[in-house]
């Protein structure tokens, strides 16, 4: 049977099983070369800095400090990889953690740098199974979000819009703007249709988020 968010009760199980094993950092990469070796499905979770990628990572896996977070936009540099820990069954999955584009607190040179990485990450990589599209709900679709989603399109890249930090606007705003958000990527071919709305700091919607990644990964 599946609830309202489209998910069966062996998926959210799945997800949180996932979600419990011990994941641990497998490498930072600075540049496209030294990516891992594209021989599993990989999760990305993309957005712009601050939105809270680091701190839904952390999150999801109810390992707080396992990806760095901060309150300066710029804190993640590199695409740093996940992994679970091996030797328990292990699906073979990557999770990366992005660095943020658009505004952040460092030199517009470094930025440009780490916005053509994610790009070129993005845009490049065959095993990318899905690209989770974080949208800070207090700020929705800003220009440069619009941008990579379009490139998404374009390389026919799936991916699902997050919006985090509910726990900051006002629970009837909530539903608007999951309305309204669902509304502006009708237009996107590759955007998933539904739109997930969380709080790391909550757990609002964590448990829908990794029922998704079961689903995406076909592990239930
Ligand atoms: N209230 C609230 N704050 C959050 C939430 N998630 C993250 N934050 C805060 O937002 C700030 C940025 O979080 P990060 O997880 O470092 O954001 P990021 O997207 O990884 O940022 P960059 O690596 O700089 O691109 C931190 O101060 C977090 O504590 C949330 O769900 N609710
Ligand atoms: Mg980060």
């Amino acid at each position: 049977m599946l609830d309202d968010t489209g998910l069966s009760a062996e998926q959210i199980e799945a997800g949180e099983a996932l979600c419990h094993r011990r994941w641990g950092f497998v490498k930072g990469v600075v540049d496209i070369k030294f990516l891992p070796v594209a021989d599993r499905a990989e999760i990305a979770f993309a957005g712009r800095s601050n939105v809270g990628k680091s701190s839904l990572i952390n999150a999801l896996l109810r390992q707080g400090g396992l990806a760095r977070t901060s309150n300066t936009p710029g804190r993640t540099q590199e695409l740093n990889v996940f992994a679970p820990v091996a030797g328990e069954q292990a699906p073979e999955v990557y999770l990366f953690d992005l660095p943020g584009y658009g505004f952040a607190k460092a030199p517009k040179e470094k930025v440009d740098t780490w916005t053509s990485l994610v790009k070129d990450y993005l845009r490049g990589r065959p095993t990318l199974k899905r690209v989770f599209l974080l949208i800070d709900s207090r700020h929705g679709i800003k220009p440069v979000d619009r941008e990579i989603m379009e490139m998404l399109d374009i390389s026919a890249v799936s991916y699902q819009v997050v919006l985090t930090k509910i726990d900051k606007i006002k629970v009837p705003q909530v539903e608007a703007l999951l309305a309204a958000t669902s509304e502006a990527i009708k237009k996107h071919p590759a955007a998933y249709p539904a739109v997930i709305a969380v709080s790391s700091l909550k757990g609002t919607g964590l448990a829908e988020l990794r029922g998704t990644l079961a689903r995406v990964l076909e592990i239930s």
